[in-house]
């Protein structure tokens, strides 16, 4: 925890009052989260449905930001998914996302936009990189197997914004998450991380009275879990006040095993049954807990416990459930 005296917040460098803020993917978990936040700031919050804008193609997007000429984007928009989804599909993570990545940075250089901040994951660090991660960790060893794909995509986002800053000076600055989730979380089994996935079985295993839930791999590995509310408030933070070449960490600094989630999930749900362990799935990389002293001394700290973020979530999926494709 960072003291008092190692904290100073510093001067902000972007002023939000009357800015055009375009969020980049706002029908998304963290898109929709960061809309909600900056609609308690003094800004023109901007959006742009698929229908109207595919980010994957270049001409649409420079299009969207002749017209709109928006002062600062979020690029929230990616291609996401779970350690499933990443092994199955990995054409589709790594070329998604270095399109959408190199149309909109380019395209805001293009545009003259002030400032950008784009948003990663704590998966571009190596597999076996020293707990907890620091942000000089990057590229100094191999990634984990079964996210490699959106790693490098992800890791190519960060040295976009690093060379448009070096070339031209623009003010892009990166952020890297830890695992998320929260309101809006993708439930859908085949697709979805391991929070909401493990809240739709043990939700399900309690209403059919089951005895046990399946859990995938050792339940050993070690997570960090952000809700998703906190990373928008970094978010405006960051847009406000950093203004810097690293990409930034963020997340809570503290993590737990997958068993030890699982627990929590149930006693949230109410599920007193057991846990079983599928060895045949992956347990990806063993630990991913990031160093985020960086973030405290910016003066940001996370609100939520994970107790808290894991009832907040579960309120709305009970309210959402028969929308959403689990
Ligand atoms: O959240 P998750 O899919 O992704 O899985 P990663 C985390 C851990 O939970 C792994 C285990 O060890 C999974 O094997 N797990 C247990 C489950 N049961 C389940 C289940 O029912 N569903 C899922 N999905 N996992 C992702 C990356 O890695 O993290 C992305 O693939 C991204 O690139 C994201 O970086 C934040 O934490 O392993």
């Amino acid at each position: 925890m960072a003291s008092a005296t190692d904290t100073a917040v510093p001067a902000s460098v972007f002023d939000l009052t009357g800015k055009k803020i375009w969020v980049a993917g706002h029908r998304g978990m963290v898109g929709s989260a960061v809309v909600r936040r900056l609609g308690a700031e003094p800004c023109t919050v901007l959006t742009a449905d698929r229908s109207r804008v595919d980010l994957r193609r270049q001409s649409e997007v420079e299009a969207w930001l002749d017209v709109e000429k928006p002062d600062a984007i979020v690029l929230a928009a990616a291609k996401v998914g779970g350690i499933l989804a990443n092994s199955t599909y990995p054409a589709d993570f790594i070329y998604e996302n270095l399109m959408i990545e190199a149309n909109i940075i380019h395209g805001a250089y293009r545009a003259g936009v002030k400032r950008l901040l784009f948003l990663g994951s704590s998966c571009i660090y190596p597999r076996l990189a020293p707990q907890p991660i620091h942000e000089d960790a990057l590229l100094t060893g191999p990634l984990e197997p079964t996210n490699e794909w959106y790693a490098i995509a992800k890791i190519a986002g960060i040295k976009l914004c690093q060379a448009y800053r070096a070339q031209y000076g623009c003010d892009f600055v990166s952020a890297m998450p830890t695992n998320l989730y929260g309101p809006g979380d993708n439930f859908d089994l085949k697709a979805s991380h391991v929070l909401p996935a493990l809240m739709v079985k043990i939700h399900k295993a309690k209403q059919e009275g089951l005895s046990s839930v399946e859990i995938w791999g050792s339940g050993k590995p070690q997570r960090e879990f952000l809700h998703v509310d906190d990373l928008a408030d970094a978010c405006v933070h960051l847009l406000r006040v950093y203004a810097e070449d690293v990409a930034i960490n963020v997340g809570t600094g503290t993590d737990v095993t997958i068993r030890e989630l699982a627990e929590q999930i149930a006693e949230a749900v109410g599920y007193t049954g057991g846990f079983h362990f599928d060895a045949s799935k992956p347990d990806g990389t063993p630990r991913k807990l990031l160093d985020v002293s960086h973030l405290r001394r910016l003066g940001w700290e996370a609100r939520y416990s994970l107790k808290d973020g894991i009832a907040h979530t579960y309120r709305w999926f009970l309210e959402n459930q028969s929308n959403l494709r689990a």
